[in-house]
This record gives structure tokens, sequence and C-alpha cells, in this order.
């Protein structure tokens, strides 16, 4: 179970298509093997529609009406939980006439589950959407095998006790066997928060609650990096690379940021960054050139607007400073990408710069490192990614440290081969060895028990 269904409507073929990503592809082989169905909301509000089967899986869709959308999903979800999973970087707004349609709305995809599958059949939820629904099915089918895996981080109990309904998600979270989290320091946090606001005894991976064991584990997420290996590998691509760097006006370095339009990504301080970089190196200038990828989110979301308008001003600011008739600094994508072009992007880029403010795991920088086939290229990498756990050969940076920030931009462009290749030698081993599909098995292997 996900908020969304790996489908989408496609209008001019009037059907429902696949929507592929990395968690659709490392389940699909499953569902398909184990019968299994995937329920989730069809990504229309007030659609009604009935279960259908599509690539081998049973789609049960959930519907949302459009009220419920801007409580539950922009309101609930985007503008109390998501700010305040990412530290309460950005202010938390709090609303009770948020609350009951978030309620109402896991209630319906716990229902969604019990209609259409045995008791003892198990179901593993997914993220933070859906955080009542392990309870929920506790409730109605007590002898279920449960998971719950959490995408976000889960924070501290000094900011997570923040939240008027904190013993709500707890106790909906305790209805699970297994709670999983990219990293350690999340499913630690986890732990401290159920004891502090439930009953919960015991130590952090083993919980004790109403008499069940609950495991609280971190299995961090990783990509598919065969495919991504594959495709980066394919002579089509390696020909796209050379073709945007030539398009680029050829520049000596160049430095790739790739992201949802999210606050917590930290596009604005990556910027301003490059900007001191130019300001003190005036040798740089005409020699690095940032492609700055940013793919339309939430934009029903003030604050989604409000940080939409901040990276554009830098942007403009940037250029307009620095720009010549032959060279312009940033380059700015508000848009998403084919799955080749944003490959093309990785095997072009000298330099991915990974600087969120907080992320529970970034795929980003895992798809850079498996798409550097030639083994050269230098990650940047903000040490409260979820990645930084995992790829500590990055140059692993504190990204509100503006000066730090720019110095190892500076460090990462002016990086020797071979220590570009020790270091990327370390970080493809780690993605190779770890891949979605190892993930996934191993997330189901606790989940079955
Ligand atoms: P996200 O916040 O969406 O995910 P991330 O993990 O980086 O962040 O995944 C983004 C995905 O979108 C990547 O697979 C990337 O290829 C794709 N993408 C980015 N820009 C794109 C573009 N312009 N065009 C097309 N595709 C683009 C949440 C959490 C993360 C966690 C994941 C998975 O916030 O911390 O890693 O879930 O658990």
């Amino acid at each position: 179970m996900a908020n969304r269904l790996p489908v989408a409507w496609d209008d001019i073929a009037d059907r429902w298509a696949p929507s592929p990503g990395g968690l659709v592809s490392a389940l699909a082989p499953i569902l398909v093997d184990r019968r299994g169905a995937w329920v989730g909301w069809p990504g229309i509000a007030d659609r009604e529609e009935e279960p259908f089967r599509l690539e081998g899986i049973r789609q049960v869709p959930v519907t949302i009406s459009a009220e419920e959308f801007t409580d539950y999903y922009e309101g609930f979800c985007n503008g109390t939980i998501w700010p305040l999973y990412h530290d309460a970087i950005r202010p938390v707004e709090m609303h009770r006439h948020w609350w009951r349609p978030y309620v109402v709305v896991n209630q319906r995809f716990a229902d969604a589950v019990i209609s259409e599958t045995a008791v003892d059949e198990p179901v593993w939820v997914q993220d933070y959407q859906l955080q009542l629904v392990p309870a929920m099915l506790r409730a109605a089918t007590p002898d279920r095998r449960i998971g719950f895996f959490l995408h976000i981080p889960f924070p501290p109990v000094e900011i997570f006790g923040r939240l008027p309904w904190r013993r709500e998600i707890i106790a909906g979270l305790l209805g699970a066997d297994v709670i999983g989290f990219h990293t350690r320091q999340s499913a630690r946090n986890f732990a401290r928060a159920a004891r502090v606001f439930s009953t919960a005894t015991g130590p952090a991976g083993q919980l004790s609650w109403q008499g069940r064991t609950i495991t609280v584990e971190s299995v961090p997420i990783s990509i598919d990096t065969a495919e991504f290996k594959a495709l980066a590998g394919s002579p089509e691509i390696a020909d796209a690379a050379v073709r945007f760097r030539r398009e680029l006006g050829s520049p000596r370095h160049l430095m790739l940021g790739v992201d949802r339009l999210d606050y917590t990504k930290g596009i604005d301080l990556r910027l301003r960054a490059f900007q001191t970089v130019l300001e003190r190196r005036p040798d740089l200038r005409g020699q690095v050139t940032f492609v700055q990828v940013a793919v339309p989110s939430r934009a029903g979301v003030e604050e989604y607007q409000i940080i939409r308008d901040q990276i554009e001003l830098l942007v403009g600011r940037i250029n307009g400073e620095f720009g010549r008739r032959d060279w312009v600094p940033v380059h700015y994508l508000h848009r998403s990408l084919a799955r080749e072009e944003l490959v093309a992007y990785y095997r072009a880029a000298d330099v991915m710069v990974i600087t969120p403010l907080r992320d529970g795991m970034n795929l980003v920088a895992k798809e850079y490192i498996a798409c550097r086939v030639d083994g050269t290229g230098v990650l940047v990498l903000s040490e409260f990614a979820g990645a930084a756990e995992q790829l500590d050969r990055a140059l692993v940076v504190n990204p509100y440290d503006l000066d730090g920030l720019a110095d190892t931009i500076e460090r990462a462009i002016e990086l020797g081969a071979g220590e570009q290749r020790d270091r990327m030698r370390y970080l493809r081993r780690a993605v190779t060895r770890w891949d979605v599909y190892g993930w996934a098995e191993r997330c189901l292997d606790s989940v079955l028990g």
C-alpha cells in the first residue's frame, strides 16, 4: 500500500498506463510472483474506480475527494508532517481541520485492504501519508503480518513532540510488526518517541507494546543500479552527454544539481555557495557552468511557491551579475526530464552537488554514482542526507556552512583524477552491492516474518 498507485491516467490513449519508478520496479516482480495487489490513490481527485489489473498486478484504487486532497494531502501530509519530519526547517502548519481528513483517508485505505484480502494476508504500508493504517489493520485483523516503511526522516523526539496528535501517530505505527527506516538515526528517534509517547518499552530494535514485539530497523533504500549502469553505458547516452556539453558552450567544468523543487533540498544555499565561488575566484568565471534541474512539485502548498521564487531570483541575480555573451553561469530547468536525458546529464557532469538540509535518503546521489561508468566524477553530498551514512567517500559537507560549501565546491571542481577515481570506485561498489532489489527483499523478509 502506498499513497499513489503505480499507474497514471493517459488522457490521449484514454487508459491507465504504468508510471515507472524505483519502488515500482523493485516490487512489481514480487507482486506478480506472489499474486499480490497494490492499494493506492490513482492520482485524480474524486475518481471512483473499481479494482483493475495492469502489468500483472491487481490495482486497488482508493478514492480521494478534491476537498480531502487539499486537507489530507496538501494540508496534513505536506503542510504539517513533511516540514515537521524534516527537522521543522520551515514553519509547521497545524490545523485541527486537517487532522480529521487524515484519519478518514487512512481508514479508507485500511478498509480497502480489509475488503480485498483474506484476514491473514500480509500487508506492507509505505510512507508518511499512511501512518495510522497499521493500527487500523491490526484492530480489524489482529493475526495479519503488517509492515511499515517511512521514506522520509523520523525527527528527534524534541521536534516530533510538538505534534498535537503525537500519541495517535505513534499508536498508529505501533500497529505494525516491523517498522523500517532509511537510517539508524531515524530508527533511534522513532524508538525514543515510542517510549515517550506510548507505553512501549525495550531496546531500540525490539519494542514491546500491548503484548506484541515490534521490530524497528534501518534498511536504506537504493536504486536499480544495473539499469542505470546499462543505460549510462550505451553509445546513445555517451553521445548525448558529449552533445550536451557542446551545446552548453563546452565549459571546462560542468556542475549539476537535480532535485524535486522542495525547500528540504537546499537548492537556494547551493546557488548562494556557487555565487560565493564566482565572487572570490574570478579565474573560474567562464570556466564553470552549473546546470540545476528542478522538478515542479506541490505547487499548491504556499512554502513551495515561496522557495521557487527565491530560487528563481537567485538564478537571475547570478546570471545578471556574472553572465557574459559567451557564458551563462546557471542553466536552470524547471521541469521533469525523460530518463535518458537525466542519465545523459549525469554522464556529462564532472561534479554533482546534492545539498539537502534534511533528506530521508536521496536517490539522485546513488543514480549519479551508478551512471559514472568511466569511474570519474565528484559527488558533493550533504551530511544531512540519509545517503551520507553509506556514501561517506563523497565530499561530505554541512550545507548551512556557506563558506564551507563554497570551499567544497572549489575542491570538487579541482579534484585530481586519481582521487576522483579512488573515491568513485568505493562509491560505485556501495551502490552495486546494495540495490533496490536487495532493499525490497530485505524489507519483505522482515514483513513476512
Ligand atoms: P524525493 O524527495 O522525491 O524522495 P529522491 O530520493 O532524490 O527524492 O528521489 C527523486 C527521484 O526523482 C529520483 O529517482 C530522480 O531520478 C527523479 N528526478 C529528480 N529530478 C528529476 C527530473 N528533472 N526529471 C525526472 N526525474 C527526476 C523521497 C525522500 C527521499 C528518499 C525517497 C525514496 O524525500 O529522501 O530517498 O523518497 O525513499
